[in-house]
């Protein structure tokens, strides 16, 4: 047989030395797994010693032995030490690398508030600024406030005017309120007069989803009631409107109309805010904002019937007043060009945020 003697005590220091001068030259973990097979495994210069041993005479087997053992223990040691090193670097380097600065703000908000609770806020505003209230009611409601108080009849076809959702159980009284109107009852039976009050809200109706209607949508209702108050004063309040939410110069104009509870009742429309009612001129360049009309519809309005006054323990021969209702959505369709009603109800935020500063 030829070759070196593992046993060799030159060799053994060789193998010594080559492995703690491998192990603090590994970079890397898997660097250090390659070279601790190469200097701790099985066919490493210790290993070969280890298995020399078995073939010495007895006497020498003791001090081989022991010069194995220390050249084993020191590789092992070297070894770990750097193994434990290695791995002190590897999880700084992870820390640093995957730290999240939760501080950063993101490229964009990812929301505002909905149009249509600002364009809600802005309407009151305009009237609270007036020493008008503020007034509520549930979007649950009973039929005597959504209709009868408001003088449609049990059988009147006016009911169908507005298609209802009513609340189960048959019978419960209890509809989805179909116009804010109801809010006019309760404001009167709640407060002395003089009663003004704003009023913006939800209102449910058995409407099919189309680019103008949604079966879910918003209005806002004003009523004023006080001794003297004529047609003239509801003429001006919506002109005051119309400028607070357009801009000012837009005119607004009624037609006549029916609603059970206002007598005269009024169509409202706005002067188109696109073109101001020049394209309704023959030879004028055409409207499609307002399909060159020069005016769109907005609402509805009227002197309060003198029936719901008596409903609402009011005397007409003294107090008179006058109510106005408009869409919100078609509100802000109308200012911002919107093309579809369904963009209010699909949450998309790109739509809630391109609205934020105009609402
Ligand atoms: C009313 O609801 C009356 N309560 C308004 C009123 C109040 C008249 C006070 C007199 C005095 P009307 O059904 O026309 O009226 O609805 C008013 C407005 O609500 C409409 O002009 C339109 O802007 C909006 N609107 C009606 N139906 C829908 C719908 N399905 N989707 C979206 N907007 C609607």
């Amino acid at each position: 047989m030829s070759g070196p003697d593992p046993l060799d005590p030159a060799t053994l220091e060789q193998a010594g030395t080559g492995a703690l001068a491998a192990f603090a030259a590994a970079r890397s973990l898997p660097e250090l797994a390659v070279t601790r097979t190469e200097h701790l495994g099985d066919r490493s210069p210790v290993a070969l010693a280890r298995r020399a041993i078995a073939g010495l005479p007895g006497p020498q087997k003791a001090e081989a032995g022991k010069r194995v053992h220390a050249l084993a223990q020191s590789s092992q040691a070297a070894y770990e030490a750097r193994k434990v090193e290695l791995e002190r670097q590897r999880d700084e380097r992870v820390l640093a690398e995957e730290a999240v600065d939760v501080t950063v703000l993101p490229e964009r908000p990812d929301g505002a508030r909905h149009p249509l609770t600002t364009i809600s806020e802005r309407v009151a505003d305009v009237f609270v600024a007036m020493g008008w209230e503020l007034a509520e009611g549930p979007e649950v409601e009973h039929e005597w406030f959504n209709f009868d108080a408001l003088n449609f009849g049990g059988d009147h076809p006016a009911r169908e005017m507005q298609d209802t959702l009513f609340v189960e159980p048959a019978g419960s009284g209890l509809v989805l309120r179909t116009h804010t109107s109801p809010v006019q009852v309760r404001s009167m039976l709640d407060r002395e007069l003089p009663v003004h009050v704003v009023c913006p809200g939800r209102v449910y109706r058995a409407d099919a989803l189309d680019a103008t209607h949604s079966p879910v949508f918003a209005q806002v209702e004003g009523l004023c009631v006080d001794e003297g108050i004529t047609m003239a004063h509801l003429r001006g309040t919506l002109d005051h409107l119309a400028t607070a939410v357009f801009g000012e110069g837009l005119r607004t104009r009624i037609r006549p109309n029916y609603f059970p509870f206002t007598e005269p009742s009024a169509e409202l429309d706005l002067q188109c805010f696109a073109c101001r009612g020049a394209s309704a001129g023959s030879g004028a360049e055409p409207c499609r904002v307002c399909a060159s009309e020069g005016w769109i519809e907005w609402g509805g309005c009227g002197m309060v019937h003198p029936a719901v006054l008596v409903a609402c323990g009011i005397d007409p021969e003294r107090y008179s007043g006058f109510a106005f209702g408009m869409g919100l959505e078609r509100t802000l369709m109308f200012r911002h060009g919107i093309e579809s009603i369904r963009d209010f109800y699909e949450g998309d935020s790109r739509f809630t945020l391109s609205l934020r500063s105009e609402a």
